[in-house]
């Protein structure tokens, strides 16, 4: 009988271990002081996005005579792909719509920082799948591609989830 009761404290101090792993709890975001009788404001927390990241940037084309840059300008209205490290596209008409698309607003994009082509950049990142198997639907051993389109001075920004990418343009 006694025993019963000993494993019974037992499964439930693992529970309880097992609940906690689970949650994860690694940062403090702030404070907060709650005083008798009165209700508090906890403010706005903040926390870093554990599913995505952005990438900012300009793309140039360029024009090379042995090796050494010629001739460079602008890239407006070019499509950037970026595509899961060691992921191959074989068939590009494959890359198929999907409905995710994301929006928002990065500031100093350009790569040298000194801000003489875009200050800030609007971007919309679109979510696409290759359809390797060509059914119309992302099966799981089917992969995202993310697109978006360089602005009128060939700046850019993507949002991603966090991940290494090969970059195709
Ligand atoms: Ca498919």
């Amino acid at each position: 009988m006694k025993e019963e009761v000993v494993n019974k404290v037992l499964i439930i101090i693992i529970l309880i271990f097992l609940f906690g792993v689970s949650l994860k709890f690694s940062e403090i975001t702030g404070y907060a002081v709650v005083e008798k009788g009165e209700t508090g404001d906890a403010g706005k927390q903040e926390k870093n996005n554990p599913n995505y990241g952005a990438l900012k940037g300009t793309l140039v084309l360029v024009i090379k005579d042995n090796g050494k840059i010629i001739s460079s300008e602008d890239a407006p209205n070019q499509v950037i792909s970026f595509i899961e490290k060691n992921k191959q596209i074989s068939d590009w008409s494959l890359v198929k719509e999907d409905s995710k698309k994301y929006k928002g607003e990065l500031e100093n994009v350009d790569a040298d920082g000194d801000e003489s082509k875009c200050s800030s950049q609007d971007y919309e990142t679109e979510r696409r799948y290759y359809d390797i198997n060509n059914d119309n639907q992302k099966n799981d051993d089917e992969f995202y591609v993310y697109q978006i389109t360089t602005n009128d001075k060939g700046c850019f920004a993507v949002k991603l989830p966090p991940g290494e990418y090969d970059i195709y343009t």
